[in-house]
């Protein structure tokens, strides 16, 4: 019967993609991520676990994405997406999590059959699925793996080829919301192409845009991107690609892209020989939903524009347009950030707006963005978007502007919605909405960066024994574990102005972050030494954690 899992044809696949018993994998900031060598058994069991999902959901289209984003060319990982283009619900992480840990083929189908019996998961519902993958050379066959684990429950999947990340949700939702109120384009690339490009051309119109614009592609997916919607742009929008080398290896995210341009705060030295004093660039990360703005002063200075100046950036001209279309106090706009965002940004925004601070991860920025009329997110490392809710989108359709200003705002606001990609933080879609924005405001880099003069700062990574001993508390700020070290940092802290240092574990990579910043350079970087690499090593090290 259709009504129970065909554990056959389970146990047959499931036998070719065994998973090493040595090894533990969890679900978390962003999905599985990992060594790609190591996940064959994980990619065979999400295949299963996406049309479980789909079925759970009515089949209802659920997102399958395999990158390692920011991450080492080596490493991989996936992750799934909701109907809505939305990261999967949290509470579906720890089902992900005992199905990819089940030890054997029969542990895993009775992990299975649990969860199709406690979650009441009726098999005969049709499982629609659609995947895609980035440019690591682990992919391909990472991709059959999670075939084989769709093909065993029956599904068989879109595949939509080597796209972006942000391309991938921008598919999921389009297919859900097909002829539905909430239509949201066409499901193809082409159709996320035009929709942005379009929109983007209505808003520059007799405008002024930015002279050609380097664009550091991090050797990714993203620099396919960049060539396709270059033929949309018509010329308005010259976009000069950079690290545009998918077809080698070991470049990926190598000394160049978002990541590096955030750790770094320096310029990736393959842009050196491009980029003038005075002009600004922007870098992708290695599955383009990351993007970091950067300009040359004109000595020559690098000056980075992060995920907290766009932020402020785009936060400032939104408020404008809501004010400018006869709409101010009737829909609110407010920012989410994480514990990363600069001091300086957050005292800023806050200023203006109602500000939350969250937990690291787009699903808890973009989950508490939603509780406002207008929700602009971004992480300091320049994954972000904006987001119109349901309400606001249906006031700003039925508005009646009483003056020509306020129709131009309006459509300006309604042109915007277009552009940005709602489902998640886009490198492509945000480039895009921020050369809008540059263009309205007759803005240079200089201008944008004076916003607010962010807190000089410094942020590491740093290898422990066992990061899952590092618990947190207020979104991230606090640790709660190991015990005492918390106490450590605070007497750190205090000796500097406007001084502020956290400890979070990563989800992404095997590592400890450390975050600190100080209203003085040399105290920031004092802060460092002291928190790393050394005496930080030293505080985390074995010896401090028997002593406390
Ligand atoms: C992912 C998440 C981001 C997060 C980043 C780093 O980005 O989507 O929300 O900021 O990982 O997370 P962590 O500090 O926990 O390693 P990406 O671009 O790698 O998918």
């Amino acid at each position: 019967s259709r009504s129970v899992l065909s554990v056959d044809t389970i146990r047959i696949l499931s036998d070719r993609h065994a998973k090493p018993s040595y090894l533990f994998f969890q679900y978390g900031t962003a999905g599985f991520r990992t060594l790609g060598v190591v996940l064959d058994s994980v990619m065979f069991r999400v295949g299963i676990l996406a049309a479980l999902r789909s079925k759970k959901l009515d089949g209802k289209t659920v997102g399958v994405m395999v990158t390692a984003s920011h991450n080492p060319e080596p490493d991989n990982g996936v992750k799934l997406v909701d109907p809505r283009g939305e990261m999967l619900e949290s509470a579906w992480e720890v089902h992900a999590t005992n199905v990819a840990n089940a030890q054997t083929s029969d542990a895993l189908i009775e992990v299975l059959q649990n969860l199709v019996k406690t979650l009441r998961i009726d098999l005969t519902k049709p499982a629609n699925v659609i995947f895609a993958r980035d440019t690591r050379p682990s992919g391909p066959a990472l991709i059959e793996s999670l075939q084989d684990g769709l093909q065993s429950v029956g599904c068989v999947g879109r595949n939509a080829g080597v796209i972006s990340t942000p391309i991938l949700h921008y598919l999921v939702r389009t297919i859900n919301a097909k002829g539905t109120k909430e239509d949201y384009g066409v499901d193809s690339v082409d159709g996320y192409m035009e929709k942005l490009s379009s929109a983007f051309l209505k808003l520059v119109k007799g405008k002024q845009v930015s002279p050609p614009l380097l664009v550091d592609c991090a050797n990714g997916v993203g620099a396919h991107s960049l060539e396709e919607i270059t033929k949309y742009l018509k010329g308005s929008l010259q976009l000069i690609g950079v690290n545009t080398a998918t077809g080698s290896t070991g470049v990926l995210n190598n000394a160049c892209g978002a990541d590096y341009v955030k750790t770094t705060q320096r310029l990736p030295p393959s842009l050196a020989p491009y980029l003038k004093p005075g002009e600004r660039a922007c870098s992708f990360d290695g599955d383009a939903d990351r993007l970091m703005y950067y300009y040359l002063d004109e000595r020559g200075q690098f000056h980075m524009l992060d995920g907290d100046k766009i932020a402020a950036l785009v936060a400032a001209f939104i408020v404008e347009l809501v004010k400018g279309s006869g709409l101010e106090g009737q829909v609110r706009v407010g920012i989410v950030q994480t514990a990363y965002a600069n001091g300086a940004s957050t005292k800023y925004l806050s200023d203006r707006l109602p500000v939350k601070c969250v937990p690291t991860g787009v699903k808890h920025l973009h989950h508490a963005a939603e509780s406002y009329d207008i929700g602009v997110y971004f992480e300091a490392n320049g994954h972000g978007t904006v987001l119109f809710s349901r309400d606001t989108t249906e006031k700003l359709a039925n508005h009646q502007p009483i003056t020509p200003a306020q129709s131009t705002s309006l459509n300006h606001l309604m042109n915007l919605m277009q552009v940005i990609n709602q489902t998640v933080g886009d490198a492509l879609s945000d480039l895009l909405l921020v050369e809008v924005i540059l263009a309205h405001k007759s803005y240079s880099g200089i201008e944008w960066d004076s916003l607010y003069v962010d807190l000089p700062n410094r942020l590491v990574k740093v290898v422990v024994a066992d990061r899952f001993m590092f618990k947190t508390e207020d979104a991230e700020r606090r640790l709660i574990s190991p015990p005492g070290l918390q106490q450590k940092i605070d007497e750190l802290v205090r000796r500097y102005e406007a001084g502020r240092a956290f400890v979070r574990p990563s989800g992404t990579e095997d590592v400890v972050r450390v975050y600190a910043e100080a209203s003085v350079r040399s105290q920031a970087d004092g802060e460092y030494m002291l928190l790393s690499p050394k005496p930080f090593g030293d505080l985390i090290g074995p010896s401090t954690l028997a002593e406390l």
